[in-house]
């Protein structure tokens, strides 16, 4: 049994609140213990049990949940500058696809390179997010396209985890692309399930993901690697409606996903079957400003149906090299019209929800104590600035980590 910690003089957005809003706790204490938080609220109802426990006054810092990037792709190779360029001259991101780069460009990159040089390059990343208080990250394989890179990008995930104080929830993403060259039937039959079978059973997969559009995988193929997921036990999401409606999130909510991600060309249709499902609509603003994209997501359809929204930094080589959830953050309120309330709720709450995380993404008794004390006053702060970490300390599992 650990001691109790005392965090006293804090203003706390708990984040639990039914009507949306931060869950407000003015003039409050955090009391951790045993890696949960233990009690919260105003000093004023401080239990006498927890009147001698050694106290860190907080100066009147804002505290929040550990931050959580709920989609990511930080293990993979190389860098796509100049694939940013050809698009700088005109090039659209479904041309370059189809002219051999984009996705299939970094695959090539990451299978050539090896798993400890890929580790320090993911570690670069994963460190960049830490640095910003996130205390859970999700990432994803997809840029192996065979059974070993699959394998050995979910193997540097885990080993993110092993080297840094942060946890990582691993994602499956065989379906990513076509590898070059290939029958899109025939990869699904004979790599991907096979891959994500044999991932599987190392311990490797948290949750299984796909690429529904016309420059990767039909609904219909999609179906088949949902329908593997279901016979191993494992939850589902899926990148549906970024370029275009194919019937994909239909898909994905008819298999209780537990996220949709993009979601900029979804319908009244799909945001009924996500609301009918509970599936989370992940929101990522890099992708959309990276591809000078105009279609924005459905948020006023989400908040009218009660779909949770979570954001995300989506941080991949080609469609958003964004290292910065607080601006994903900033992007989600200027881009697509979120209230600074709603995107904290995407990087906390709604973000563990998008991962089925049910012991964290806010501050309540009994939940894991992820916390970040901020230098700011009030919560909008931390969606209202561009490029700025008002970061002072980031607590995971009851300790201080930075
Ligand atoms: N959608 C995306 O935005 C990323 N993957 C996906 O399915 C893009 C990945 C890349 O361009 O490398
Ligand atoms: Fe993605």
């Amino acid at each position: 049994m650990s001691e109790t910690r005392l965090l006293t003089d804090l203003n706390v957005a708990t984040m639990e609140d039914a009507a949306g809003g931060y869950g407000l706790v003015p003039d409050a204490c955090i009391a951790l213990k045993d890696g949960l938080v233990h009690w919260v609220g105003p000093e004023s109802a401080l239990p006498a049990e927890l009147g001698d426990a050694p106290r860190q006054p907080c100066e009147g810092r804002l505290a929040t949940p550990g931050l959580i990037d709920c989609h990511t792709h930080i293990v993979h190779g190389g860098n796509r500058a100049r694939e940013f360029e050809m698009r700088l001259e005109g090039a659209s991101y479904e041309e370059v696809a189809r002219a051999g780069g984009g996705i299939v460009s970094t695959v090539s990159a990451t299978r050539e390179t090896s798993e400890e040089a890929l580790l320090a390059q993911a570690l670069t990343r994963a460190d960049a997010l830490i640095a910003e208080g996130i205390t859970v990250i999700e990432v994803k394989s997809g840029y192996g396209l065979d059974r070993e890179t699959e394998l050995k990008m979910l193997r540097v995930a885990r080993r993110i985890g092993a080297e840094r104080p942060v946890e990582i929830r691993t994602s499956f993403l065989g379906a990513h692309a076509v590898p070059k060259g290939a029958d899109a039937d025939d990869y699904i039959d004979e790599v991907c399930l096979p891959a994500l079978e044999a991932a599987h059973a190392e311990g490797l997969v948290d949750a299984v993901d796909g690429f529904c559009e016309g420059i990767a995988f039909t609904p219909e193929q999609i179906g088949r690697v949902f329908d593997k997921a279901a016979a191993l036990g494992l939850p589902v999401k899926l990148h549906s409606d970024q370029l275009s409606n194919l019937g994909g999130t239909v898909l994905a909510a008819g298999h209780g996903a537990l996220s949709v991600d993009h979601v900029e060309y979804s319908g009244p249709e799909d945001v009924a079957a996500m609301a009918h499902t509970g599936s989370i609509a992940v929101l990522l603003p890099g992708a959309y400003y990276t591809l000078h994209e105009t279609q924005k997501p459905p948020v006023a359809l989400f908040r009218e149906a009660g779909v949770p929204m979570a954001v995300g930094t989506d941080w991949n080589p080609g469609s958003s090299p964004m290292g910065s959830l607080l601006l994903a953050m900033n992007m989600a309120c200027t881009l697509f019209g979120l209230t600074p309330a709603e995107a904290l709720a995407g990087t906390t709450r709604n973000a563990a929800r998008a991962l089925g995380l049910a012991d964290r993404g806010v501050i309540a008794p009994g939940k894991r104590a992820d916390l970040v004390l901020w230098d700011v006053g009030e919560p909008a702060e931390l969606s209202y600035r561009i490029g700025v970490n008002p970061l002072h300390e980031r607590i995971f599992g009851g300790k201080t980590w930075l």
